[in-house]
């Protein structure tokens, strides 16, 4: 079981596919074997090669990485004339380019990292600094998804920018980055929290929340995680951000988590007042953030937060044990009669998500206790029967069914979240130790600032 080549393998499964079917494309379709776009990227081109450079690196797969250091040198292009997600843009390219330099310590991922931020600037350009979702990369032109209410931008979006934009500060000498991300901060202090939580959605024009939407899963999940990864990145000396996650955190305590008669830990979404008592999948990282505050927190409460990430760690691996294949569902629920199940037909679907091997990865970390080991495993053997195909791993429409529905993508995140922290949760603590390395959200690390030192990537 605790074999490192079983994940170098499947990392080599993967990007073999994809590079023999998509390369220098985004994403790779592993069933119909070709390329996938997502108009979330614009034209920019080689998701994957990004989003897999710190695993190909960590994992030592020299020659992998060599080779798409130099598709990026070639070909990594960010003058296209299309319109982008800025917060899908920065976690994947901007995260991924900066944890590259900082583990090879090659200057082009910095150089480009820096180009990239440079290019995203133009989306802060609201009356109220808060940014654009959407950005056109060459007119400069920003707006918001027409879905969302009123014309808001998204918290977990403009909310997860921070750790990326301190470190093209640091790396550029450039405040501009700093600057824009705590304006961002600022504004969210101006303002009156509903029962102290923070709404999804913020009109960047007025300023205003939009409609009363909470979630700690999709539209608002990333925001908390990097309040309290900013205050570990900076060295412990962003109190700001320390006080805004233990209060978000109690807030959502106070009024979304709730335990079902079945003794199952769980965090509903909140609409405007209103409980709905569903889990996504995307709200499964909250075991993991939990556990990782919990020695941030008063002393008296440490083992309340590490109990509660247990406990969410628990949640939602019965999502996983409750279906046939063993893999969760986009979202389950704990209503009309059933508990961590899904029991709509367009929430039964599973694409190669790392939250909840997220969750095993910090809760192995910070207890040892192998029954997180085993459940990492349990997930190595259902993506291995059943996403596993002869080019690549593909996404299931239905976990609930007794045979495979592949959806035909291999999501660029499998390879630099999934495949990442099942290799962590297999590896030795040293490698990447938490205290020096902080994961942004999309799995790429990235130094804690102390002043004057050296980051090693392995401890010893
Ligand atoms: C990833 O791109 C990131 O983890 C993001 O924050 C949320 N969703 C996906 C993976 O599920």
């Amino acid at each position: 079981m605790e074999n490192l080549s079983n994940y170098y393998e499947m990392m080599k499964h993967a990007w073999d596919n994809y590079k023999l079917y998509a390369w220098g494309l985004n994403e790779l379709k592993p069933v119909s074997k070709g390329g996938h776009s997502s108009s979330l990227f614009g034209n920019i081109k080689g998701a994957t090669i990004v989003d897999a450079l710190d695993t190909l690196f960590i994992m030592g797969m020299e020659d992998e990485f060599q080779e798409a250091k130099l598709w990026i040198e070639k070909n990594l292009d960010f003058n296209v004339n299309a319109e982008v997600s800025v917060f899908e843009v920065n976690i994947r390219f901007v995260g991924g380019l900066l944890s590259a330099y900082y583990l090879s310590g090659e200057e082009i991922f910095r150089k480009k990292a820096v180009e990239l931020g440079v290019k995203l600037l133009p989306a802060f350009h609201t009356p109220s600094g808060i940014p654009w979702a959407l950005l056109n990369m060459k007119s400069g032109i920003g707006r918001n998804w027409p879905w969302a209410s009123g014309g808001s931008s998204i918290l977990a979006e403009f909310g997860t920018l921070h750790l990326e934009f301190m470190h093209l500060s640091h790396l550029s000498g450039n405040p501009v980055f700093a600057e824009k991300v705590k304006k961002i901060r600022t504004v969210l202090n101006q303002l009156k929290k509903p029962k102290g939580l923070y709404p999804n959605y913020l009109n960047p024009s007025s300023g205003q929340w939009g409609q009363h939407h909470v979630s700690v899963g999709g539209l608002g999940d990333s925001f908390y995680e990097y309040l309290l990864k900013a205050w570990l990145m900076s060295d412990r000396t962003d109190v700001e951000a320390k006080k805004m996650y233990f209060d978000a955190v109690q807030a959502i305590e106070n009024h979304l988590i709730h335990k079902s008669s079945g003794g199952l830990t769980y965090i509903a979404e909140w609409k405007g007042g209103l409980l709905e008592h569903k889990m996504g999948h995307l709200t499964c990282f909250a075991g993991g953030m939990f556990a990782l505050g919990a020695k941030e927190a008063p002393k008296a409460l440490a083992r309340h937060y590490l109990e509660l990430g247990a406990e969410i760690a628990r949640t939602c691996h019965e999502s996983y044990n409750r279906t046939f294949m063993k893999l969760g569902p986009e979202a389950f629920r704990f209503d009309g009669g059933v508990e961590a199940i899904a029991t709509r037909q367009n929430e039964k679907y599973y694409i190669l998500r790392p939250e909840v091997i997220e969750t095993y990865m910090y809760m192995w970390r910070l207890t040892h206790d192998p029954k997180y080991r085993k459940w990492a495993w349990e997930a190595v053997e259902a993506l291995e029967n059943h996403c596993r195909v002869s080019g690549g791993y593909s996404g299931l429409r239905d976990v609930y069914l007794v045979h495979e529905s592949y959806d035909d993508v291999q999501q660029s995140f499998f390879l630099a979240e999934t495949l990442k922290y099942l290799y962590l949760i297999f590896s030795d603590d040293d490698l990447l130790p938490l205290e020096h390395w902080i994961f942004n959200s999309e799995a790429h690390v990235l130094p804690v600032l102390r002043a004057n030192k050296e980051v090693k990537v392995k401890e010893k």
